[in-house]
This record gives C-alpha cells, structure tokens and sequence, in this order.
C-alpha cells in the first residue's frame, strides 16, 4: 500500500490547478477531437499521437478514450506491421502499455505481434501478465497454451517419463565417470538430468549448455532444488559457441548427449559433436591397446549409432503427401500437376521443404505394412572425428532391398540404435515400447507404384547438409529397372505398370503445355493436411451435392420471380455466359488450398470467388477450371482484389449479394477456427435471400477418454522422482493439455461434473476441444 501521508503536500493543489488550466484543456479538448476525426477518418497514425498527448496530458480521459484507444493502436499497429516498421510497432506498444501497464487486452495483442516475430519467450511473459489480470480471458488463455507448447516441446515429458531410457543413460554414465572420466560437458542439457547423473557418479566437474531459453532456465532451477547450483555450471548457448577457456576452464573427458531427434541427425549432432572434438574434448583414445596413462582422453556418450530403415505401405501416410484420387467433388484432377507435401528429400534441397516427418508406426490409423526387410542404412561411430567429417562427403550408397510383401511403396522408415556404450544400447525400431517415432520419408515420384515379391527396390542414401537422406529410385522387376523418379529419363524402361495412369498423364502433359509449364520439374507443394483434406472424397462429394442442390433452388426461385413480374429470361443456358444478371455469387474463404470454390463452378451460372493466396496453387486451380470446362471468367480470386482483412466478407459488387458462402471453421485436427466462426453473422447479412452458408452448422461431440499415451506427452507422471531427482514440479509448469482442457472444462460445465473429474484417479482427458461454452457439451457429459 502506498503510504497515503508520504504524498507532497501540494499534489491536490496542482492538480486542481492542472485540471483549471485553461491552455491545457484547450489543448486537451482539440486533440481529443482530432483523435476522434482522424480515427473516423482511418488516419491511425495521427489519431494515436492524438490520443497520446490526450491521454498523457488528461488521464481522467483514460476510463473513456479506453476502447477507442486500443482500436486505434491495433489499426495503427497492423499498418506498421504490413509496411515492416517493427521498431515502431513495438515503440507504440510501449507507450501504450506506459498509459495503460495493467491492459490485459493491449498485453496480449504485444504478445501475438512479439509470437509472430519469433520472440515466443517474450510473447509468453505477455500471454502470461495478461492471464494473471484477467484470468478467465479466453484469447490470452489460449495463446499462452499455445506458446507454453512452444516453449517446453512435449517429447520432453515422454523422455522423462521413458525409464527404460533413463536408467540405460544413467547407468553408462555412471561407468564412464567411475573409470576416470572426471569432467563431463552435457550438451543440450534439456531439465538438467544427464548432467545430474554425472555429477551424482561422482564426476568432478560438470558443464552442461543449452540453447532454448525456457529450458535452459527450467535447468537452473532444477539443478537448484537438488542441490547442485554450485557443482553444476549451466550456460544458455549452444554448444558449437562454447570456447576454452572462455566458456569452460579446460577440455573434458567425457561429453554426453541425447541431442538427436527420430532422424538421428536432424537435432545437428554431428556438426555439435564434430565441433567438440575439436575445441571442447580431450584427443580421442586412438587404439584400445595404446596405454595411457599420463594424458587423458576424451569420449562420447552415446559412442555411435546404426541406422536402419524398411519400406513400407500405410494409407495413412499416403493421404497426407500425395494426391490419391483421381476425382475430387465432380471434378478430374487429372491436370492437376504434380501435387506434393512439403515433406521429401528427391527433390533440391529447399528451406520449405523437410526430408522427413515423424510418426509412430505402431500407432499409424490402418496399421502398415513393411515391404522389405529392415536393412541397415548407416553405421557411425561418435568417437572417430574423421568418421563424422567424412560423412557428408560420403559417396551415394545405392542399396538393392528385396520385396517381401506386394504392396504400394508408400514411404521408407528410419530408425536408429544408440550405442551409449559396448555393452549398453537404446533402440528406437518401430517394435519397441519407447518415446521414440519413426522417421518417415514419404515417396513422391512413384505414384501408386506397387511392389510385389521378386521385386528389388534401389535405395540411395546420402548424408547432405547433416541430414540422411533416404531416396527410392527404382525398380528391379523381370531384368528391367523401372525408374522411379520420372526426371531420369533415360532410366526409364517404358514398363506400363511404372505409368499407372498413362491417361490422366497425357492430360496433365496437355493442361501444361497449355500454360506452357514444365510439370515433372515443376510441382505444386500443399501442407500435409491440405493434402489430406483434398484426398477426403465424402467432403468435397458432401460438398458438391449441397451446392447443387441450393443452386438449382436458387435457379427455380429466380425463374419464378422473373415469370412473376414477366420478364422474360433471355439468357443462354450455357456455363459459358458470363456477365448475365442470373449469375450466382459464391464465396469461399477457406483458408489455404481449396477446391471448394472450383466445385461451385464446376454448376454453371455460378461465378466463384477463391481464397487461394499462392501464386502456384492459383495456377493450379485455373489449370484445373480449363481441363474440366469451366470458364475462366467464373473464377476469380478474392485476395487479389481486396487490400486488408475488412473487405473480406464486402459483397462482389453493389447490386449483387453473395448465393453462397463458405466459411471454412474446422480445420482438418477438429479445432475451430474461432475468427471465421465470429464472421458467421456478418457473412449471414451479405447472403442474398435463400442464400446459404457452408457449412450450415457443426454439430460437436464431446467424448471422455483414458489414454496413458496422451498423459505420458502431456506431464511427467507419477510421484516417484525422476532417477532419484526432483524434475517434475519443474517442468509440469508448462504441462499444457490437461490443465487447458480441465480448466476449460471448469469454465464450462457445472461442479458435478468438474468434482467427478477430479476425483476419478485414473486419466482423463478430452478428445475433442470445441468453442467456449458449448452447451451441447455439457449435456453430454452430464
Ligand atoms: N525429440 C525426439 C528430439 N540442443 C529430441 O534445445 C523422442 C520427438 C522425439 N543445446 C516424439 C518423441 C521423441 N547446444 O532442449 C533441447 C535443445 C538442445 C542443444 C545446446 C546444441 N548444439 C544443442 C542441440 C540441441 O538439446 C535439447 C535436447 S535435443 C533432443 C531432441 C522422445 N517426438
């Protein structure tokens, strides 16, 4: 509490007198007047200096000029934004946040500008601030979950939670320490727990780094509760930054790791390791026979890895990296081009584009199938320096693999052993019960090829920019070799079973010729659930009916309105007639790629506005429009037109209203799209009558569930410390499934509910998140 007698005794007397100056209020007064016009006006920027000075100079106006305040901050900021002035966007944030340092409403809007930017620590402290002020604000709520999921990766808690994984670590380091070696650096410490096992072992020095932020700090503070901040030194930085003796007093015996991801080396082990063997370990012991005893060497925890792989067929991978339909609503793909996810390694390497996903093959809805045996794609020893710096160098290994079951070659899989030491190994093979996934390079080139036994598949395997690189290149069937990747040509053996659709090929080599593309070296990239979504046939069917059906509603309508007052229709029928007064309006604003507004085309009479933004998958809709007879002047794209985000719902013209819109509100995980919700109601009043809205509505269902899979990602679980340490209360901090969905649970369903959730010890958690306060939901699980 502020001491009330320790204010100057003339504050009252000067603020009566600043109140009754009369320059002042003029002043006051004529700003608060030009902020007003110029935020008529949508001049922001003037309008925010305006509301600066009035608000410095009067904040008794505060209370009032709040809201209009944050609007003309947020427009303001969002034209800084657009024109990259940053520095000044964050400048008008703090000025803002002077005025007003309590806003939740302005914290949270600074939060989503720093997230966007790529300052998530810092978006988070704003997330954060705000929630604390107003804790049942749903915006910042989820915008901290969303961040703390960020910050803290949820492979954390399945590695702590693997015991199999922690024991097999701390028990190689324990041996390793107590045969000499003394000093130990823990490269991407993570919570702490690998450098807490050496020094628990008895080593006598113990470093450890680590580059994110959130972690490094969620390290020190385990590290302290276990009472070991003075004997372990923690660094924030990466590894490859780390000098002796400016970071670290001298060189170490022993460097210990688990930096490697479902790929092994897309976490940079190599390039880590390689830069610690030369500036931060003692020389290697070069012959197990050579003795020394003087000078002591240097070696790695895990000492190498074998990398194996398998081709496989799943479905489900398939959906997500590749068109498999040849059909979509009423419409043919076949001059679709070449369509893939941003997911391949045949291709150049390109930023967007990532040489493989990650899935749990055990797991993968509809199962897989392997299609050869596992083979062993890569053997490197950790300990051998020139091994590591030869790999990238390394010739291209091409691998003969035999087909052992028929099935389509989907993708290849990779999973790895990590030899911690020669006795003690960990896998991460798709048989075993561990935290690990697979690492999944999905084939682009071979569409819908299908192997069958007796068949060998030719695999190339590369390490290029410290990533494996796994590549199916061809076929060896019956003498020939059917090649897999259409750009090598001459490979190319004219087999008819490597052209499973040579019909839809032609067209496709027609539609590109057309526009005058190179399509086997030109493709089109969509996200993974792009790609699934345009491969779900009873969507865009669903689609194509409803649209149908209301068109020719709205066709019968107009006929009748037109007999009714005796126009007579003059029109042709053809889908061809462009600018005719009964055209009909569709819009779609989904957002990324979609097709749904080339279905509506695809009706005749309609023309359809699409949200479709890249260049590319513009052409590809156009390229689509031509190929199935639809008039080029029946689609148009809606964000070329429009300038900012207010425009988006404006009716296509004065006179005309929209027949249709598409309001795309669930993404393909189930979310809701909460803003494309909100624009329901404005989208209803720009319908014209009988106009509709797709979809017409969502009907939510809400399920209670068990699953220790879900618990085991979201929080270490259990009472038991993690190897005898005290990590959980630390990193259970950022545990985010659970508590968002319980918490949101508290906000929406009575106490009966909420208390039997708590009471039921077993886990629980919610498949399916839907819109705040859903009532639907409630009932449900009452
Ligand atoms: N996830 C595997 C990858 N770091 C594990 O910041 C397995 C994925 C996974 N710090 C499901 C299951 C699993 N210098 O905190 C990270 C990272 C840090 C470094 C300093 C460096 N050179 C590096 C490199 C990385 O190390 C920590 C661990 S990386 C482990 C990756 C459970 N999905």
């Amino acid at each position: 509490m502020p001491n009330a007698s320790a204010r100057p005794k003339h504050s009252r007397r000067t603020r009566r007198r600043r109140r009754e100056d009369p320059a002042r209020n003029e002043l006051v007064s004529s700003s608060l007047e030009s902020a007003q016009q110029c935020l008529f006006n949508q001049d922001y920027g003037t309008a925010f200096v305006h509301y600066l000075l009035v608000l410095n100079l009067a904040p008794v106006f505060k209370d009032f000029a709040r809201d209009s305040f944050r609007f003309t901050l947020f427009k303001w900021a969002e034209e800084l934004d657009s024109v990259g002035r940053i520095q000044d966007l964050f400048n008008c944030y703090e000025q803002a946040l002077e005025l007003f340092p309590s806003d939740e409403v302005i914290l949270n809007s600074m939060g989503e500008h720093l997230f966007r930017m790529g300052f998530r620590d810092e978006a988070a402290g704003h997330f954060h601030k705000a929630l604390k002020l107003r804790p049942d604000y749903p915006e910042a709520r989820e915008n901290f979950y969303r961040v703390a999921n960020w910050l803290v990766e949820r492979w954390h808690f399945l590695m702590l939670n693997d015991r199999g994984r922690n024991q097999k670590y701390q028990q190689a380091i324990q041996k390793a320490v107590q045969s000499g070696c003394n000093t130990v650096l823990d490269i991407g410490t993570g919570t702490g727990i690998l450098g807490m096992c050496a020094k628990k072992a008895g080593a006598a020095e113990v470093y450890a780094c680590e580059l994110s932020k959130t972690m490094y700090e969620l390290a020190c503070e385990v590290v302290t509760a276990n009472g070991m901040d003075g004997s372990i030194k923690i660094l924030h930085m990466k590894s490859l930054e780390m000098e002796v003796p400016k970071d670290i007093p001298h060189r170490v015996s022993l460097v210990v790791t688990e930096t490697v991801d479902a790929g092994l080396f897309g976490e940079g082990i190599i390039e880590s390791l390689i830069h610690a063997w030369h500036h931060l370990l003692l020389p290697p012991q070069r012959d197990e026979n050579e003795f020394r005893e003087q000078s002591a060497t240097g070696r790695v925890i895990p000492a190498g890895a074998t990398v194996f792989g398998m081709a496989v067929e799943s479905a489900e991978i398939r959906r997500h990296h590749r068109l498999c339909v040849s059909e979509v609503g009423c419409l043919s793909m076949a001059a679709a081009g070449e369509l893939r996810s941003p997911v391949s390694c045949s291709s150049e390497p390109d930023d967007s584009m990532e040489p493989y996903t990650t899935e749990r093959l055990s797991r993968l809805p509809g199962g897989y199938k392997p299609l050869t045996e596992p083979f062993t794609a890569l053997n490197i020893d950790f300990n051998n320096v020139q091994e590591l710096e030869g790999l990238s160098s390394r010739e291209v290994q091409q691998m003969c693999l035999p087909v052992i079951q028929e099935g389509e070659l989907d993708a290849l899989a990779v999973w790895f052993q990590l030899h911690l030491d020669e006795e003690s190994s960990l896998s991460t093979g798709p048989q075993e019960d561990t935290c690990w996934e697979q690492a999944i390079y999905p084939v682009h080139s071979a569409k819908g090829f299908v192997l069958k036994p007796g068949d060998e598949l030719i695999v190339e395997i590369s390490c290029r920019d410290a990533y494996l690189r796994l590549c199916s290149v061809a076929v060896r069937r019956e003498g020939h070799e059917i090649s897999l990747d259409k750009r090598v040509d001459s490979r190319y053996s004219g087999n008819p079973s490597s052209n499973p659709n040579p019909e839809a090929e032609l067209c496709s080599a027609l539609a590109c010729l057309q526009t005058g593309q190179n399509q086997t070296k030109d493709f089109c990239m969509l996200e993974c659930s792009e790609m699934a979504l345009l491969n779900n046939q009873d969507y865009h069917q669903s689609f194509c009916n409803a649209i149908g059906k209301l068109i020719s509603q709205l066709k019968v309508k107009s006929r009748n309105q037109e007999q009714g007052s005796g126009v007579q229709s003059v029109l042709a029928d053809s889908a061809n007639s462009t600018e005719c007064s009964d055209l009909l309006y569709v819009l779609d604003v989904s957002e990324g790629f979609s097709l749904l507004s080339l279905i509506a085309a695809s009706q005749g009479h309609v023309k359809a506005y699409s949200s479709v933004e890249k260049e590319k998958q513009q052409e590809v809709l156009k390229r689509l429009a031509r190929s199935n007879n639809i008039s080029e002047q029946h689609l148009e794209f809606w964000l070329n037109h429009i300038e900012d985000e207010q425009g988006m719902l404006k009716r296509p013209s004065r006179e005309k209203l929209w027949s249709a819109i598409i309001l795309d509100c669930v993404e393909t995980c189930g979310l809701i799209r909460q803003k494309v919700m909100e624009k329901a109601s404005l989208a209803r009043c720009l319908l014209e009558e009988g106009g509709h809205i797709f979809p017409e509505r969502i009907v939510v269902y809400g399920m209670l569930v068990e699953s220790d899979t879900l618990l085991l990602e979201s929080a270490v679980q259990g009472q038991e410390p993690t190897l005898g340490f005290n990590i959980a209360p630390f990193i259970n901090q950022f545990t985010t499934c659970c508590s968002a969905v319980s918490d949101w649970f508290k906000q929406v369903c009575d106490q009966a509910t909420v208390s039997l959730l708590k009471r039921s010890t077993a886990s629980f958690l919610l498949c399916c998140i839907c819109c705040d306060r859903y009532p639907m939901f409630t009932k449900l699980i009452q």
